[in-house]
């Protein structure tokens, strides 16, 4: 259900002033140190921000798809690696425990993880599994009242911090998606250890690391839904991460447009300010016209799955059409500030790397596009 409308208002106002008062001033030392302060995670808690999209009957703020793509829009507007600090725990990490979790389960971990004691990671990537993640291999077998888990898990974001992963392993030998399965894992178990975190070409301060299970003893009281389950839930826990990453692409790229403006009105060449070169206005025309597109289609998707639409090809569009977006309006920004935008004091160059991970991660374009055109053909248009 909707928040009410003013709570709602009041809940950006707060969320807008945190942005621009307190995050952006760190983004460099986000970036230099590749870490996100304690005292803003901190900070981050007291918002609510772990919980977005978790019920209120389990301590989450209980936002509809809409509310939280408006929420994730301005944290769009400061370096991506804020959000993904508690993107996790309001996505991938615990959307597979809301959808398919018993209510003994949701119970034991949801207040934790609406309230950010708990950091929560999805695991279905693996080194030889991509975009194919039918294909997992990670194995979960079956001995007496608990699943052995064996494998490997690849680029798993906040590995390092996470308490509790949500695994997609194979249980049976039916080949592709039917023989896997999802299970909730926490850290402590024996046998998992997690790798030392990635170096990454941007989103410094969001940190992947890879998750080893060897002979992982898991409880079956920890399987979520049926065996054989798995992929689907990953499916749908994705169908509605490719919406909440729109928001951001939407939100980054208005970020770059203000900041092109600024900087157009405020750099003179030929004796005026660029701002006033017709070929300056026409690549902030572009940018902006691309950005009102994707966040009239991101919200339009999003009330469409308010509304209990299947948006399985809609949320897919939406990912392919922003995140390519963001891309070309981080490379338009950088053309605009010129030599300014290749250099990092400026903050143009990190973004032009920062967004580059959008149209890879939660589906590559290649498999939105995939997604959209087997879509389209079943349904004859
Ligand atoms: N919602 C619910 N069910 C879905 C689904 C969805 N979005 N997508 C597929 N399924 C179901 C299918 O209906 C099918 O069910 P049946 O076996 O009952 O017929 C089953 O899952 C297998 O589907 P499909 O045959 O389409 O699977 P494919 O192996 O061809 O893979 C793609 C489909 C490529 C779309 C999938 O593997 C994918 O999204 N890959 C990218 C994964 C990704 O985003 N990785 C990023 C890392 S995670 S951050």
């Amino acid at each position: 259900m909707a928040l009410d409308p003013e709570i709602f208002d009041t809940l950006i106002d707060t969320i807008r002033r945190f942005v621009s008062e307190r995050l952006r001033p760190l983004e460099g030392e986000v970036e230099a140190a590749d870490a996100i302060p304690d005292a803003i995670v901190e900070e981050m808690r007291g918002l609510g921000l772990f919980g977005l999209s978790i019920a209120e009957e389990y301590g989450g703020l209980g936002l509809t798809m809409v509310e939280e793509c408006k929420v994730a829009i301005e944290l769009g507007r400061t370096t991506p690696a804020f959000r993904s600090t508690f993107g996790t725990n309001v996505g991938i990490g615990s959307q597979g425990l809301v959808m398919a979790g018993s209510p003994a389960q949701k119970a034991e971990w949801l207040p934790r993880i609406a309230s950010g004691e708990v950091i929560t990671s999805f695991a279905l990537t693996e080194p030889d599994v991509g975009s194919d993640s039918g294909a997992v291999k990670t194995r979960a077998v079956r001995d007496g009242d608990v699943y052995r888990l064996s494998g490997t898990k690849r680029f798993i974001t906040n590995a390092d911090k996470a308490q509790l992963f949500t695994v997609m392993a194979r249980t049976g030998d039916e080949p592709g998606g039917r023989g896997v399965s999802a299970f909730l894992v926490p850290r402590d178990l024996p046998g998992l250890s997690i790798g030392e975190p990635e170096k990454k070409m941007g989103q410094k301060g969001a940190r992947v690391a890879d998750v080893v299970f060897d002979d992982t003893p898991v409880p079956v009281a920890n399987r979520l839904g049926e065996e054989g389950q798995g992929f689907k839930i990953a499916m749908q826990v994705l169908d509605r991460g490719r919406l909440h990453i729109s928001a951001v692409c939407v939100g980054v790229a208005e970020r770059l447009i203000a900041d092109c403006v600024a900087y157009a009105s405020e750099r003179k060449q030929f004796g005026k300010p660029i701002a006033e070169h017709q070929l300056i206005q026409a690549l902030i025309a572009d940018s902006k016209t691309e950005a009102m597109a994707a966040r009239a289609l991101m919200l339009e998707t999003a009330a469409r799955k308010d509304a209990g639409e299947n948006t399985t090809m809609e949320a897919a569009a939406t990912k392919y059409f922003a995140s390519e977006m963001v891309g070309r309006v981080a490379d338009r920004a950088v053309q605009i500030f010129g030599g300014a935008g290749y250099i990092a004091d400026y903050g143009i160059e990190r973004l032009y790397r920062d967004v580059r991970l959008f149209r890879i991660y939660e589906g590559t374009s290649q498999i939105q596009q995939l997604i959209i055109a087997r879509e389209v053909l079943k349904r004859g248009g």
